[in-house]
């Protein structure tokens, strides 16, 4: 049985301002493609389907698109969860009339649990559909009021769902949840406060595969047989050196797994570049595409005037501009003590020293001095 597994594509998500509907469109084409070019037995998308509980009519219609290229002209069987992202009952809409043409839909738990069996005659498994649990809503699904935890609504699920395989028959189970040891970036909503979120690994015990959305960045976590497949695009500067890609697991008839990245090329990279404004301005930073999302760090001393417009002749969708670290710095030491207790002159002193690594002169200091009297009997007068 070949799976091939995606997740947390945000579609309609802004970035920085910017709608990545296209940047979407494009990286969803590569996987059309690739459902072409594998044949999987299914798709797997493992939840945060949209950026928001309620869609832009723009986003609903890309769905519509992604699906009925893979579910109806591949015919490849496909399976979405609710991420913590999605509505779930909104997602839920017409899962049962969905499923007879092979799009199975799990926005929350409700009915009977049923695995969905893929995959042809001597090579079949069962894949269970996990969506998002609140604590609360498998507290009232299985009527059990010791149920608090996230940990505790994912074991009593995955319980259930365990005692419908075989033993060691092929199985997936798919799950947005955010199993402990995961690393983490900057995009993903925590889904509740103090770590109490975090799930053990062992959840997954029993099933030949787990095929997790939530983080991110691709990733096992604790074995190959747990993995996150990473997000469709980078949604965060802290995804900026992490390639992203779909996952291809191919379970055996014994239920052993092996797994295959397979990458996905983005319309525009998001990339962190650094260096003196003139020298950016003039191209000396110029590897890559210039259309890309960029982080900007500059290593000027002093602060730019319109540094971000400047940037942007060049760099056409830079996202951010940030100061040296010098600057920074400054800003930094004197985080805690009271600016305050500090004179004018020795105040632009400890900046000066910071942010150029020079003292003022004796003929600076005057010039200053005279600058702030100037400005300050300025202001009595006023
Ligand atoms: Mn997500």
């Amino acid at each position: 049985m070949k799976i091939l597994h995606t997740s947390d594509w945000h579609l309609g998500k802004l970035f920085h301002a910017v709608n990545l509907l296209e940047d979407q469109r494009h990286v969803l084409g590569q996987l059309i493609a690739m459902v072409e070019d594998e044949k999987p037995d299914a798709v797997v998308v493992a939840g945060d389907v949209y950026d928001r509980a309620v869609p832009s009519a723009e986003a609903v219609d890309l769905l519509d698109w992604v699906l009925t290229e893979i579910v109806d002209r591949l015919a490849t069987p496909t399976i979405l969860i609710a991420g913590n992202h999605d509505s779930p009952d909104r997602l839920q809409f017409g899962s049962t009339l969905l499923k007879k043409n092979g799009l199975h839909v799990a926005g929350r738990v409700h009915g009977d649990l049923t695995p969905v069996r893929v995959g042809k005659d001597g090579n079949e498994g069962l894949l269970c559909s996990v969506p998002f649990l609140e604590p609360a809503m498998v507290r009232e699904y299985l009527n059990d009021s010791s149920i608090t935890t996230h940990e505790a609504a994912l074991r009593a699920i995955t319980r259930r769902f365990r005692d419908m395989v075989p033993v060691g028959a092929p199985s997936v189970l798919i799950a947005h949840a955010y199993v402990a040891g995961g690393s983490p970036s900057d995009s993903e909503r925590t889904l509740s406060v103090g770590g109490a979120d975090q799930v053990p690994a062992d959840c997954f015990d029993g099933f030949s595969y787990a095929a997790l959305g939530h983080l991110h960045r691709p990733q096992n976590v604790s074995s190959p047989r747990v993995r996150y497949s990473g997000s469709l695009l980078k949604y965060s500067r802290s995804e900026a050196a992490v390639a992203k890609s779909v996952s291809l697991a191919e379970i055996g008839a014994d239920g052993a797994c092996v797994v295959r990245e397979l990458s996905l090329v983005p319309r525009r990279d998001v990339r962190e570049i650094q260096g003196l404004l003139a020298d950016i301005e003039s191209g000396a930073c110029a590897d890559g595409n210039s259309d890309d999302y960029l982080y900007i760090k500059l290593l000027d001393t002093t602060m730019p005037v319109n540094a971000m417009s400047r940037l942007r002749v060049r760099f056409p969708n830079a996202v951010d501009v940030n100061v040296s670290t010098a600057i920074a710095a400054t800003t930094g030491a004197t985080q805690g003590k009271s600016l305050r207790s500090l004179d004018d002159i020795t105040l632009f002193d400890t900046f000066m020293k910071a942010a150029t690594d020079h003292e003022l002169t004796a003929e600076e200091r005057k010039l200053v001095a005279a600058t702030i009297e100037t400005t300050a009997s300025a202001e009595v007068a006023s």
